[in-house]
């Protein structure tokens, strides 16, 4: 994960994955037909030659740094009764657009936390709705962390019982390893993506609780069987949620929405519920 990017503080020295035969090393495994593979061994990555000991070191101290993080923000956020969900995809598959369209759908209680790279455009866009949004720039990092979440939340006008939406970088590997406060992460996968990506990206899938099947208004124009984007996501999460929807036509907002209602009832009345 990240700690092959170099993305969990910038700290990564020997970072030299990109030549792996400079160090010839018993964790670059070769597959039958002269595949290489670079995940194997504990800690699931090659970097340079530094030790599998030495990058689950590097691996758990950001995770357990940002574990603080996440646990302050999910500590404020229960006691206000406020439910929040951690968008995740790649770039494009449309969270801005569902969360616009879920927004109108819940008519009140939203706000929005935004993480991009670069520019406003999405804050901007939730701002429309009438929503309060927050942008955060994540500048040349690959996810928000849960730091950066913490901050945002000052900022921020949440309504008691209301629902925060956090919409994450667009990015199907690391930030599936960074808690953010959140009750649930939520996977977005448009049809256009292809039916393979949840077993090629499966640590992103496997987090979340739910998987929404996004732009099916498209289907009938590409050669997609969305049953096997079903049985792929069941095939690395057994338990996942899916639900068909199209931000564009409204398809499957009805479902999306009962079950964010539940969820959150589900977490303000947890008494209620056994
Ligand atoms: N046809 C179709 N297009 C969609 C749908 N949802 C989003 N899009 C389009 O996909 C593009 C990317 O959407 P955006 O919300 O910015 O994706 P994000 O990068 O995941 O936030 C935009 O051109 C949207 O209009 C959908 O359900 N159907
Ligand atoms: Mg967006």
């Amino acid at each position: 994960m990240c700690t092959v990017c170099g993305c969990g503080d910038g700290k990564i020295e020997g970072h030299d994955h990109h030549h792996p035969h400079a160090h010839g090393h018993h964790h670059h495994h070769h597959g039958g037909h002269g595949d290489l593979h670079f995940g194997h061994g504990a800690a699931g990555v090659a970097v340079g030659n530094m030790s599998q000991e030495r990058l689950i070191e590097i691996e758990t101290g950001i995770l357990s740094e940002n574990d603080r993080y996440a646990q302050a923000n999910r500590q404020q956020l229960t006691a206000m009764g406020v439910y929040a969900l951690n968008l995740v995809s790649s770039p494009g598959s449309g969270k801005t657009t569902l969360l616009c369209a879920t927004i109108r759908a819940m008519g009140g209680g939203c706000a929005v936390i935004e993480g991009d790279q670069q520019t406003t455009n999405d804050a901007d866009r939730i701002r429309e709705t009438g929503a309060p949004a927050i942008q955060v720039n994540t500048g040349k990092g690959c996810h928000l962390d849960g730091h950066m979440v913490g901050h945002a939340l000052d900022h921020l006008h949440l309504h008691a019982g209301g629902t925060l939406f956090i919409e994450n970088v667009g990015n199907l590997v690391c930030p599936a390893s960074f808690d953010l406060g959140e009750d649930a992460k939520v996977a977005i996968l448009s049809v256009t993506e292809g039916e393979d990506k949840p077993l090629k990206y499966p640590d992103m899938f496997t987090a979340a609780k739910i998987a929404l099947l996004n732009k099916v208004d498209l289907a009938p124009h590409c050669d997609v069987d969305l049953d096997l984007y079903e049985a792929n996501l069941r095939r690395v999460n057994p338990t996942i949620e899916i639900i068909r929807v199209s931000a564009r036509t409204g398809e499957g907002l009805d479902a999306w929405t009962s079950w964010l209602r539940s969820e959150a009832a589900a977490k303000t009345a947890p008494r209620a519920a056994e």
